[in-house]
């Protein structure tokens, strides 16, 4: 492709080779069905599974997806996925999927916010009022919890950090370049940044129903949630940026 898409939706995944491919179609039919000049980045690591092969083959064959793989099978990093992807995009505007939600319903929302210059940074909040969340309970909870945990700890203000969201690129993508924690906290210290430096952030409830459970378990995330949140209050509250990235 060689004009600049508008759009660009970059999706991490790790071991999807049961719902990469038909997520990705849809996506892609729904973007085109929107009259959106789209790119769709596959952002994958660690996977042991068909997924990278899948995600190649999905680039090879339709205009628009592109891939990468980083890092090696057996260690899957969200954070990082989702970093490089943001790093790769090239539209004006970034939309952070999910390969299990695809939400065309939030880009329409969202993209219409953006375009309109309501907010730079738009994050969809499964927590909010007018949100369906019909996730299993504990996981409901534990979003909920997380998130106490980042107002307690990081001053967020908000209700969500985790899963959708939507910003400028020139502004919110040079913020990405800046975090220092990788896995699932990256998204919250992307979010959390972008408040702390004035970057103009907007809330919308968004319905969500996951297409299959999640492929880590809630219970084993926890250690390396605990030990990025340790981390990023380290960098936010004491300046110290640690030289390494985990
Ligand atoms: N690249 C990459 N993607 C991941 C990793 N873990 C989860 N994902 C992707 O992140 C998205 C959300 O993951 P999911 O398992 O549903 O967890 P949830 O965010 O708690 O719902 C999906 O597209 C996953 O494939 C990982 O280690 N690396
Ligand atoms: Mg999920």
């Amino acid at each position: 492709m060689t004009t600049a898409p508008e759009v660009s939706v970059v999706i991490p995944v790790y071991n999807e080779e049961g719902i990469l491919d038909a997520s990705v179609r849809e996506l892609a039919r729904g973007l085109a069905a929107m009259r959106v000049r789209y790119e769709i980045w596959i952002a994958e690591n660690g996977s042991r599974d068909a997924t990278a092969a899948l995600a190649a083959a999905l680039a090879a064959e339709l205009e628009g997806v592109e891939t990468f793989s980083i890092g090696s099978p057996g260690h899957g990093d969200y954070g990082a996925a989702l970093r490089e992807g943001i790093a790769r995009a090239r539209g004006e505007f970034v939309i952070c999927e999910e390969i299990d939600l695809c939400d065309l319903d939030f880009h329409a929302r969202a993209l219409e916010r953006l375009r309109a210059g309501a907010a730079d940074l738009v994050i969809g909040s499964k927590a909010m009022r007018g949100a369906h969340d019909r996730r299993p309970l504990g996981r409901r909870v534990a979003t909920r919890v997380y998130n106490g945990l980042l107002r307690v700890t990081l001053g967020f203000r908000g209700t969500d950090t985790h899963g959708l969201k939507a910003f400028r690129r020139s502004v919110v993508a040079p913020v990405a370049a800046r975090c220092v924690v990788n896995h699932d906290v990256f998204a919250s210290e992307l979010v959390i940044r972008a408040q702390r430096e004035g970057v103009r952030t907007l809330e919308i409830p968004v319905s969500l129903a996951e297409k299959r459970a999640p492929s880590v378990h809630l219970t084993r995330r926890v250690p390396k949630v605990l030990k990025s949140l340790f981390r990023l209050m380290i960098s936010i509250h004491l300046g110290v940026d640690p030289s390494r990235r985990r």
